[in-house]
């Protein structure tokens, strides 16, 4: 057997410039990395040698540097990701709130976290942590409960069977998510004779797996039988490019699509068979199809509570859930019928068992909802401060073909779910974790993923003081996307819940928190200061300007407007479920709990 002798950083690095998509694109673009103790010495030096072929990006975060990675796989619809390295303690587990993004969005990210030394004989080494009844644990850890594959590489050999397996978990399209590759110091630098067919490359090909002829069969005698399906369009379908597919079938039988926070975008908004948005944030085109439904076809979902409205939307009392999805854990969900496949695959066999049943046209709905969303988001009449919605519409009037707007946590999901108009592809919401933060470093994702888009990130005074310092990356990488900042002085969404479930005004506006000095941020100098070209704006006219001017631009260009904080978009949604005291002294607490009480009534959990 030929071998060739490298250091395990060096084998770690070699192997990964050698796993090939089927575009023949490396896997791993390359690999964000924070040195420091636990990765600066056999990490980084292994980079170094690498650098014209494996590129390597310096954040200022590790857990936006994640986040990055994670819009980028997203972007890239999972056929891409990248990966992050850390030091040991505190830079690893800055990681693991982005693992749970890419965990709950079932996205690849590669995780290479220092580790401890493996000989222990320097113990406590700097940022150790010592557990007194388990010499095994180290801080890393921490990764296990968010992520699809753990492993501690403590032998140099350890890396022939933990990367392809690592692999292997992020390109399957039912296990995919992040995977963690604890690496301890001292093997990193150690030596090993790898041999020389490890390296040989190697093209990831993502499976489709295809339905089991039983589990098909009685699908589509649920499809055949049905008065009145809906299709619940979910993320899976854009995972799988299933987005024409799904347009065909629609049209064929006339099923009308509803769309999901991760679906959205899977048909162009105006296609004749999208009802709009589905659920708490919903359309009332499309909740009041759902409510009717018969039989809900879920189709790469994972029926979250804002889809279902917690268990409360299908109202129909004979009605039943078909879940197509190629992940069994989703498939067999809530007693549905399941059709464990690739989305594309099953509406393609679908298809052709319907040959050309139709269902009967449901005319209004559509035009009723396009109507109601056109009037939130034309400009104000008055002088009053604007809300999210126009600042939404003055984004869309400004929008291009290419525009991919964005956002994570805060308002925006939620308003943009209900009244975006996106074009197919143009839509990216991170709201599987809903993880505050993700947006500025997602955007800078995004746009790495996709450099011919238009990328808008929407996004609150609260997320971004959360996490913005990428910002800085982004202008020092040259990667270009504009950011609206809603500022409207506090957690608005939070506190408008707050106020939903009966609680007082508290801890949420910067006005109503404990405070010595009243707070006044200065969202524009900050940005600038970041190197990015940063405007306030007081009206939705000017920011129309800023946005025109935003277009082509080579650095970030940061758009601040001050917002209402209170007004949100009456027209469709329906209940979520957020627990409500049972005991209080206030009133409104108590007349919320009863008012919730009611509601729970209408949950139905089962099939
Ligand atoms: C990391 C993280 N912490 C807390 C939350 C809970 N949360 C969701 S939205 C929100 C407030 C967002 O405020 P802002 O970004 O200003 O948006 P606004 O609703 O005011 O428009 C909070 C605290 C979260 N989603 N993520
Ligand atoms: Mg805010």
């Amino acid at each position: 057997m030929n071998t060739i002798r490298l250091t395990a950083a060096q084998a770690m690095v070699r192997w990964l410039s050698v796993q090939m998509t089927e575009d023949g694109e490396r896997f791993i673009e390359g690999i964000w990395a924070i040195f420091g103790h636990g990765n600066v010495a056999g990490i980084g030096e292994a980079l170094h040698g690498a650098k014209d072929t494996f590129p390597t990006w310096r954040g200022h975060n590790e857990q936006t540097m994640a986040h990055a990675a994670i819009a980028y796989a997203k972007a890239q619809k999972r056929r891409r990701a990248m990966a992050v390295t850390t030091s040991i303690g505190p830079g690893a587990l800055n990681v693991v709130t982005a693992a749970g993004v890419a965990f709950a969005n079932r996205l690849p990210l590669l995780i290479i976290p220092g580790d401890v030394f493996a000989n222990r004989a320097p113990d406590p080494v700097l940022q150790q942590l010592e557990d007194f009844n388990d010499g095994t644990i180290s801080a890393n850890d921490c990764f296990r409960p968010v992520s699809r594959y753990f492993d501690r590489i403590s032998r140099p050999e350890h890396l022939l069977t933990a990367l392809p397996r690592a692999f292997r978990v992020m390109t399957d399209p039912a296990d995919c998510g992040p995977v963690c590759l604890a690496f301890c110091q001292d093997v990193q630098a150690e030596a090993f004779d790898y041999p020389e067919s490890f390296f040989t490359p190697k093209v990831w090909k993502i499976r489709r797996p295809e339905a089991d002829a039983d589990e098909l069969a009685e699908a589509i005698t649920a499809i055949q039988s049905a008065k009145s399906p809906v299709i619940v369009a979910g993320g899976g379908v854009i995972y799988s490019g299933a987005e024409a597919a799904l347009a065909a079938f629609a049209t064929a039988h006339n099923i009308p699509v509803v769309e999901t926070q991760a679906g959205k975008s899977s048909l162009d908004f105006d296609h004749a068979l999208n009802f709009g948005p589905v659920g708490v944030t919903g359309a009332a085109s499309a909740n009041t199809v759902c409510e009717n439904a018969d039989l809900v076809i879920g189709l790469g979902t994972r029926f979250q509570d804002f889809t279902t409205g917690s268990w409360s939307l299908f109202k129909n009392p004979n009605r039943r859930i078909l879940s197509i999805n190629v992940a069994a854990y989703d498939s067999y969900k809530h007693g549905a019928l399941n059709l464990t496949s690739d989305a594309k695959i099953a509406l393609q066999a679908l298809g052709r068992a319907l040959g050309s049943q139709k269902w009967p046209a449901i005319p209004g709905l559509q035009a009723d909802w396009a109507a109601a969303t056109a009037a939130v988001k034309a400009a104000p009449t008055t002088n009053a401060l604007p809300t999210d919605m126009q600042v939404i519409g003055a984004v869309q009037r400004r929008a291009l073909k290419s525009t991919v707007v964005m956002s994570a946590a805060g308002t925006m999901p939620g308003e943009l779910h209900k009244i975006w108009d996106a074009p197919s592809g143009g839509y990216h919401m991170e709201y599987g974790f809903s993880c505050m933060g993700y947006e500025i470093a997602g955007a800078m994702g995004i746009k790495m993923a996709r450099p011919d888009a238009d990328v808008i990130c929407m996004l609150g005074d609260g997320s971004y003081m959360m996490a913005n310092s990428e910002l800085a990356t982004a202008v020092m990488m040259g990667v270009a996307f504009t950011v609206v900042i809603t500022d409207n002085r506090g957690y608005g969404c939070i506190n408008r819940l707050q106020k939903g479930t009966g609680g007082a005004g508290f801890n949420n506006l910067l006005d109503q928190s404990y405070h010595v000095n009243p707070s006044h941020i200065d969202f524009t100098a900050h940005a600038a200061a970041m190197g990015a070209h940063a405007v306030k704006v007081t009206t939705i006219a000017e920011l129309e300007d800023a946005l025109t001017a935003a277009k082509g631009a080579k650095i970030p260009q940061v758009i601040v407007i001050d917002t209402d904080p209170w007004p949100g978009t009456e027209a469709g949604g329906t209940w979520w479920d957020v627990g409500v005291p049972a005991v209080s002294t206030r009133t409104e607490v108590n007349d919320a709990r009863a008012h919730y009480e009611q509601k729970l009534k209408l949950q139905r959990l089962v099939n």
